[in-house]
Formats: C-alpha cells, sequence, structure tokens
C-alpha cells in the first residue's frame, strides 16, 4: 500500500482556536481526520505530524521519507526559514505538494519566500484546508499514473 506523508510545522497545532479569518476555523485534527478517511476510502496510507521543533520534522523526514510515495507539507513558518527542512527533503528525494492555508503572497513580505517552493512539485496557497485534500487527490493520481507507465 503506498504510503503519503502529511508535515505539519509550527503553531499549526493551534488551528480553529485563532485567527478564524487567516487560518479558518477548522482544527488540525477534524483535517487530518478527514483526510485519514479520504486516504482509507482511495487504498493508500497517510502518516502525520505535527511538530513546533525543526528538528523532529527533519528526523521524520529522514526517517520516512524514503519509504513513501510523496508528502504534503506546510512547513509553517519553517517555510520561510529552514535550510534543514528541504536538505532532509532533498536528501530523501521526497515529493511533496507545498501547502499553506493562507495566501503567503498577500501576506508580509518575509512570507513571500520559501525555502522549499522550488524543490515542490506543486505549490498550493489561500485555499484552507481545501489546499491540503487537492494535494492528496493530486499525489494518489499521479502516483498511480507513475505505476501504471
Ligand atoms: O498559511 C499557512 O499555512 C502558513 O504556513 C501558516 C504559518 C505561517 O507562518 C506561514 O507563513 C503560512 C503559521 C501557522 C500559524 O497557525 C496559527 C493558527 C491559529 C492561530 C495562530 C496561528
Amino acid at each position: 500500500m503506498r504510503t503519503f506523508l502529511l508535515v505539519n510545522g509550527p503553531n499549526l497545532n493551534l488551528l480553529g482556536q485563532r485567527e478564524p479569518e487567516i487560518y479558518g476555523s477548522a482544527t488540525l485534527a477534524d483535517i487530518v481526520a478527514g483526510l485519514k478517511e479520504t486516504a482509507l476510502s482511495r487504498g493508500v496510507t497517510l502518516l502525520d505530524i505535527q511538530s513546533n521543533h525543526e528538528g523532529v520534522l527533519v528526523d521524520f523526514v529522514q526517517q520516512h521519507g524514503a519509504g513513501a510515495s510523496g508528502a504534503i507539507i506546510n512547513a509553517g513558518a519553517f517555510t520561510h526559514t529552514s535550510i534543514a527542512l528541504r536538505d532532509a527533503i532533498l536528501a530523501r528525494s521526497l515529493r511533496f505538494v507545498e501547502v499553506h492555508l493562507s495566501n503567503i503572497h498577500a501576506r508580509e513580505a518575509f512570507r513571500h519566500h520559501s525555502w522549499l517552493s522550488d524543490i515542490a512539485c506543486g505549490v498550493i496557497v489561500g485555499l484552507g484546508a481545501d489546499g491540503y485534500r487537492h494535494a492528496l487527490d493530486w499525489l494518489i493520481q499521479h502516483t498511480a499514473e507513475e505505476t501504471r507507465s
């Protein structure tokens, strides 16, 4: 069974508790549960992590990246700072879709640069929690296409 990773970075554990006008009202638990249900119904496994600690995310990618068919990554603020996470993803040749709930390009200038975007298969911003679902759909379809050829 194909396994996909779902990686969420710092402060995303606070979803649904504050700033719903920016990040929506769903909690991370709601989002993860919905994605896992979809994954199950599509015959794939979703292995998820949320951490506020950069090294924990690096360890997770090192440990699970090579065995995964792809990943959905919302690195939160580490998006704009973490060369360590970028290096771990590259070291494991992990294909991924970068997701942001908010449109980072319509926000402060320091959010406009991502250390992940240029190595991502694709980037989804500003679609709220739907972004994760679109990313999972794309990964499932794309991996299936590859398996057939
Ligand atoms: O839009 C996104 O998904 C972000 O990755 C969210 C990060 C932010 O640093 C990125 O620039 C864009 C922040 C997540 C913080 O989440 C909160 C949720 C509720 C209340 C406060 C913060």
